[in-house]
């Protein structure tokens, strides 16, 4: 048979797993573990590299920090920086993308700085495809000191001003989401209407959820619940990647997994430290989903779904 006509669109993506960042690590440091992992991924073919959720310092929403300067220290104000130049170089040499989580501090023309909890998409030119900022921001906002660890990102981080974006990129449509993100079904859906084909998450999971304890052992079951059946409803391929084991005496969940748009999980990490996972991923797969059971003009009822965007919270029916 002659060559197909229309050649699949294979993308060899890889998830960059790590494990806990102590407090003391420089930036410095944790550089050259994502290097190390850099240069496994080019080993192993990798096009695209997806690193977790705020990479590069430990999770520093555990603790509630009052010195100011101290609080700053764990926000990038450049991106590269002097510091993370030498990751972005030696992508650009290898030929591979990337998408990295940090902890962005912005000023805007007005004057009015901004913290957001961030992911940079790098392609594999080097140029800068786009930066997601986290929209869903969960935990509490001021100090709970009964928490064994506090879980301040609504402390620390404002939400993203700009949404759930697509972007075409790696061959295809490439959209972001940062771990609570990955818990809201509608994360998936406004990405997966603007046609997503790849996923990219990082995350920072806790096994002990203070509201609700009895959640803790299901945490891995949840974590791949929602990245399973968010990428089966919209035909999308989803790569989550964990930072994860024991950081700073808190217990994190790793299992960073690369899930099909069949919601198959495709790689998954064996271990809770610096770890590469490697899927080659098939991009025209999605359309086994999106043309079929999820041809969504075909049969999405938008009429029957005002509820979604028009209430925040629950409104219970009239008593009887
Ligand atoms: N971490 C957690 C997450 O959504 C959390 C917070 C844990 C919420 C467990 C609910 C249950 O995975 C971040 N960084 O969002």
């Amino acid at each position: 048979m002659t060559g197909d006509a229309h050649p699949k669109r294979f993308l060899t993506v890889g998830g960059a797993q790590l494990g806990p960042i102590a407090r003391s690590e420089s930036r410095e440091a944790v550089v050259q573990r994502l290097l190390s992992l850099l240069r496994q991924a080019a080993d192993a073919g990798v096009e695209l590299l997806v690193f977790p959720e705020l990479a590069l310092t430990t999770f520093f929403p555990r603790w509630h920090l009052t010195d100011q300067d101290e609080i700053d220290s764990f926000y990038e104000t450049e991106m590269p920086s002097p510091v993370t130049q030498p990751l972005f170089d030696e992508a650009k040499a290898l030929g591979i993308g990337f998408a990295l989580g940090y902890a962005e501090l912005v000023t805007d023309e007005d004057g009015t700085v901004h913290h957001y909890n961030s992911m940079v998409l790098v392609e594999r030119d080097g140029s800068k495809v786009a930066t997601f900022r986290k929209v869903h921001i969960p935990g509490h906002e001021t100090n709970e000191p009964d928490r064994p660890f506090q879980h301040l990102e609504r402390y620390y981080f404002e939400p993203s001003p700009d949404g759930f974006g697509v972007w075409r990129a790696f061959g295809g449509l490439v959209g972001m989401m940062i771990c609570n993100d990955r818990r809201w079904s509608e994360t998936y859906r406004v990405m997966g209407l603007q046609g997503v084909e790849l996923i990219l998450c990082g995350y920072n999971t806790p096994f002990h959820f203070s509201p609700d304890p009895g959640q803790n052992p299901l945490q891995g079951f949840h974590n791949h619940l929602v990245m399973q059946s968010g990428a089966y409803q919209n035909g999308t391929w989803v790569v989550g990647v964990a930072k994860g084991g024991v950081e700073e005496g808190v217990d994190s969940l790793a299992q960073s997994a690369i899930i099909a748009p069949s919601g198959q999980i495709m790689a998954q990490a064996l271990t809770t430290d610096d770890e590469l996972i490697v899927a080659r991923c098939d991009l025209d797969w999605c359309n086994n989903y999106k043309d079929t059971v999820f041809d969504f003009d075909h049969y999405r009822m938008p009429e029957y779904y005002g509820r979604i965007t028009e209430q925040r919270g629950v409104i219970l029916p009239e008593e009887g």
